[in-house]
């Protein structure tokens, strides 16, 4: 099942697995990384230290701390740059690469907010557009690994971008 919802990801219990939208360091930042970073508290830290960062498009797990939900997945979405260093794919990766690890450790709900659409300036409906599709791709091939996984979009422009996406998927 594939859903949106207005909110703030960090209050979000009906899932497993919450997604950071975070940036190389892991060692969080400001929007939504800051957010999961203050919520989860300082435990995040001490263990995303020791992750060995991350590379744009790729995807590191950490446990959740103070959060209601089990696990974290750390993903770092490309800055926009016109579209010109392959923004699109790298944002793909990020959908992909974090429900592939969330497989690996049998998390079958998954909360995703809008990677790479606040600080990073990727537009919203493109990037609405391949968060869909992506997600509806790897659950075509992997029919039975997940039971939910749900956008918590901060603001109505963007619930409306991912809703719209959604439906013309
Ligand atoms: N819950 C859900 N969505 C949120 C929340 C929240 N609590 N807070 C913000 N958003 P951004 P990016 C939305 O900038 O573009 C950080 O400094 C926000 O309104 O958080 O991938 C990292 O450390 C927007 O729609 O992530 C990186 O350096 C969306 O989350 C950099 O920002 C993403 O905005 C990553 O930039």
């Amino acid at each position: 099942m594939i859903e949106t919802m207005l909110g703030d990801i960090t209050q979000v219990d009906q899932v497993d697995a919450i997604v950071n939208a975070a940036n190389h360091s892991l060692l969080g930042g400001g929007g939504v990384d800051g957010a999961i970073h203050r919520a989860a508290g300082p435990k995040l830290l001490e263990e995303t230290r020791t992750l060995g960062g991350c590379q744009t498009g790729e995807a590191k797990i950490s446990q959740a701390y103070h959060l209601p939900v089990e696990h974290i997945i750390h993903t770092v979405g490309p800055v926009w740059n016109g579209g010109y260093s392959n923004e699109a794919d790298l944002l793909e990766s990020c959908y992909r690469q974090s429900l592939l690890l969330a497989m690996e450790h049998g998390i079958r709900k998954v909360a995703f907010p809008s990677i790479s659409t606040g600080v990073y300036h990727f537009p919203v409906n493109l990037a609405a557009e391949i968060a869909i599709s992506t997600v509806k791709d790897v659950m075509n091939e992997h029919p039975d690994a997940f039971d939910l996984i749900i956008w918590v979009l901060f603001d109505s422009d963007t619930k409306k971008a991912y809703d719209g996406a959604l439906k013309n998927a």
